[in-house]
């Protein structure tokens, strides 16, 4: 990634777009104000204007300036200010033009006409659509209690709006998809520091980077910092990967390990460094608790015992086990993201964190810090009490560690299958696209058939829309005003940030505030949506005085908060109020209070392990059908091991057909030695069912049609990793 050459470049573009650097302006505030004041009749007026807002071509949020002609955006640069994607703006931030003016948008409210999924829709206005939204909610309320009705949202600065909606409605039944990403590693770094980390690549000398691809699967400021931390500072990467990533491909070491066996390397990455003694005892002593009980558990997984399970060599096992020590605490088992991975996920992950922990990589340069103060403040209100409702969530009690807010999507899901312990007759969903991005499509389908009312809000017919009763144009984040948000952790970022429209909305879009706000009026509800962005942003930022004006000049604001050292006047939210390397709590639950390694379910013969991922230029299913991405991702491929396309008589680029328990789907044969002989893979978002989406209309094939819903025992969050297929050529 050539990032300081393109900030430059981009920088560079910028001052001579805006003819900023003719009038010899430099550096600071860019300028106080990005519509720079002119001396009447020095120069002409501009071509454009240059106005902040905030990329949401993925989660990261990062900054940048919209270039504007005549109220249409024709350029999408990096803000160099924005120093949590230092000054960055990638392949898909570029391409947010092309989503913005995507002929295949939603482009006015739509009601399903024949049967579900069949694609008959009648063209309805607002009001009309407003007023049956509201209806629907009203009749399941009433039949079912308001916990009938679920609401699902993804990630999105106005998602906060949909779990207001849901808690004043009175329903718990909210899910997210980060039942479908993160929530076991969160649970893994939670049940160990008492908080999810961030990771200081950029002060860090030695990183292991296991089940996570950060050249490819891009976490801003961490791919950069990881990048410019191995030109730059010497830092050292170990890679374990059952795939050759782009990650990969740059680290010092890559080792293809079995999939599934992530846990015994850490464990015995432990036993060589207790064994070793080369652990600092005075911080163990002082900040962890349970190293007696680690340490007599790990004496059973020796390099050796690892080495036979996991594939990595047990001199290499050892040998990176005293690398890391030696660079401790300036380097780290990088804690990942997406963990939606195996049944064991949560206790995987907090193998990662307890070498963290063993070795006091926390809140010192270079290891895993604590989330930084931003400051800004939530917006409370008082919900109404719904005697009707059930007790608790559907899912309640389904894992023993689920997470309040979010819950499982795969356990919801076959709870409301299932009707029990009680029927969910509606569903609302914001921007999240279950049908493409949970396992197992076919129950997906099956949950929608059985719901009375479905309300999708999108921008374009995604297979969810495509499967619902009411679809709601949404407007882009181009178009909207959004509440600011605080994004924290490591050095780069205790910032905020908000958006502003940089365009008028596009064809009859709203935005979901203003539709969840008209609905809650027709509920008698709108007293809890009495508000408007603006004023909801003052109070986010009452205690931030400065905060404004900074992100009006700057386009974002920065709290100077500690970086370092966080926890020198805190203790650890755990029952031990330390480090928990042995997890007290775990013991009170019954569940295993350090990791217990299992070996992966045995791939049966003729098939392969599916898993799950992603490249630079697509963003889950979202990106797929983007005029700009879909030039560079036409289509997915399955990649195959030369070895096993031997044996199956595969060709590369011939058709074979992938089944699963759950499904089936054909795909072209990329034969490639980038993969394990045992392991299969394919990008999501292709082989769509909607088709409203041109460009991919019978590409590819869909993995979520192929995975099986396994989910995390603890955390209930889904385990894509755990689907064997088969693979057969298919015959012309
Ligand atoms: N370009 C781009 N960037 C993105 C996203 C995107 O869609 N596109 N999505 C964003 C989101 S929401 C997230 S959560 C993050 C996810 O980013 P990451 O956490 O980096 O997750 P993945 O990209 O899924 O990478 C997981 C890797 O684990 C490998 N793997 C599979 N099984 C095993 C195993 O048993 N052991 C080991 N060691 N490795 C295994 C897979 O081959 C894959 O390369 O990326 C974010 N960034
Ligand atoms: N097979 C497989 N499944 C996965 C993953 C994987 O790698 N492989 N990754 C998992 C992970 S890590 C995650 S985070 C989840 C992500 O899962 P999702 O949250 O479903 O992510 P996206 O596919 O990006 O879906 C976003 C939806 O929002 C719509 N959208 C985009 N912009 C706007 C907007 O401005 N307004 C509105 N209203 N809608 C908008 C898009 O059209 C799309 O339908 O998927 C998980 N599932
Ligand atoms: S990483 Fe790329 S797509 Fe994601 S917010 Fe940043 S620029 Fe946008
Ligand atoms: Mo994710």
């Amino acid at each position: 990634m050539q990032n300081q050459n393109k900030v430059k470049l981009s920088r560079r573009d910028f001052f001579k777009a805006s003819g900023l650097a003719a009038a010899g302006i430099s550096g600071g505030g860019l300028l106080g104000g990005l519509t720079p004041a002119r001396a009447k009749g020095a120069t002409p007026p501009p071509m454009w204007e240059s106005r902040y807002s905030a990329c949401d071509m993925c989660f990261n949020k990062c900054g940048l300036i919209a270039r504007v002609e005549k109220g249409v955006v024709t350029k999408l640069d990096p803000n160099p200010k924005f120093l949590k994607s230092r000054g960055m703006l990638c392949a898909r931030g570029n391409a947010g033009i092309a989503q913005v003016y995507d002929p295949d948008r939603l482009k006015h409210p739509l009601l399903r006409k024949g049967a579900r999924g069949e694609g008959k829709w009648q063209r309805i206005p607002w009001d009309e659509a407003i007023d049956m939204a509201a209806q629907k909610m009203q009749e399941i309320r009433k039949k079912h209690s308001p916990c009938g009705h679920l609401f699902t949202a993804g990630a999105d600065l106005q998602s906060q709006f949909v779990g207001r909606f849901a808690e004043v409605y009175g329903s718990y039944n909210v899910t997210s998809h980060e039942s479908l990403c993160l929530l076991s590693g969160t649970r893994g770094f939670l049940d160990t520091f008492g908080e999810v980390p961030f990771a200081d690549l950029l002060n860090s000398k030695y990183v292991i980077m296991a089940g996570a691809n950060r050249f490819e699967a891009l976490v801003t400021p961490d791919s950069i910092d990881l990048m410019t931390a191995m030109r730059e500072n010497g830092l050292k990467l170990v890679v374990l990967d059952p795939r050759y990533t782009k990650t990969a491909a740059l680290a010092h070491e890559w080792y293809p390990i079995r999939p599934g066996t992530d846990m015994i390397f850490m464990l015995a990455l432990m036993h060589v460094i207790i064994d070793e003694k080369l652990f600092d005892r005075q911080w163990i002593e002082e900040k962890t608790y349970g190293i007696e009980q680690l340490s007599e558990h790990v004496k059973q997984y020796t390099p050796q015992y690892a080495a036979q399970e996991c594939g990595v060599p047990a001199e290499d096992i050892a040998r990176i086990a005293r690398e890391l020590a030696a660079d401790a605490p300036r380097s780290m088992v990088y804690p990942g993201r997406r963990s939606s991975d195996y049944e064991n996920s949560s206790q995987i992950r907090r193998s990662f964190a307890l070498v963290n922990g063993l070795l006091g990589n926390w809140d010192k340069p270079g290891g895993l810090l604590a989330a930084r103060a931003v400051g800004l403040k939530g917006v409370p209100y008082d919900p109404p009490w719904y005697d009707e409702n059930p007790d608790d969530r559907i899912d309640a009690h389904a894992a023993p560690a689920l997470f309040e807010h979010d819950g499982s999507f795969v356990l919801t899901r076959e709870a409301v299958l299932k009707g029990e312990p009680y029927p969910i007759k509606g569903w609302f969903i914001y921007k999240t696209n279950p049908m493409v991005n949970a396992p197992n499509r076919k129950k997906t389908i099956q949950m929608m058939e059985q719901m009375d009312f479905v309300t999708v809000v999108d921008i374009t017919m995604s297979d969810t829309a495509w499967m619902a009763d009411l679809v709601l144009p949404s407007q882009s984040y181009l178009e909207r005003q959004d509440p600011c948000s605080g994004l924290q952790g490591s050095v780069a970022c205790a910032c905020v940030i908000k958006r502003d429209p940089v365009i008028d909305p596009l064809y009859e879009s709203r935005p979901v505030f203003n539709i969840l706000k008209d609905i809650a009026g027709k509920l008698e509800l709108g007293e809890y949506f009495d508000f408007n962005i603006p004023g909801y942003r003052k109070q986010q930022l009452r205690d931030l005085p400065d905060a404004e004006a900074a992100m009006d000049r700057d386009g974002v604001y920065y709290n100077p908060s500690k970086v370092y050292g966080i926890y020198e006047d805190r203790i650890y939210k755990t029952t031990s109020h330390k480090i928990e390397l042995y997890n007290q709590r775990y013991e009170q639950m019954g569940l295993d209070p350090l990791p217990v390694y299992t070996p992966p379910q045995k791939i049966p013969e003729s098939r392969f392990r599916l898993v799950v991922g992603r490249n630079a230029y697509f963003t889950h299913g979202s990106t797929c059908n983007n005029a700009l991405l879909h030039e560079l991702t036409p289509e997915n491929v399955l990649w195959l091991n030369p070895d096993a396309a031997k044996i199956l008589g595969v060709r590369d680029g011939e058709t074979v057909e992938v089944s699963s328990s759950v499904g089936r789907g054909e795909i072209k044969a990329k034969v490639t030695e980038a993969i394990r002989k045992d392991t299969v893979f394919m990008y999501t978002g292709f082989g769509p069912l909607s088709k409203g989406l041109s460009l991919i209309q019978n590409s590819g094939a869909s993995i979520a049609a192929l995975l099986e819903d396994q989910h995390d025992a603890i955390s209930g969050n889904a385990a894509m990793h755990e689907t064997f297929v088969t693979v057969t050529r298919k015959v012309a």
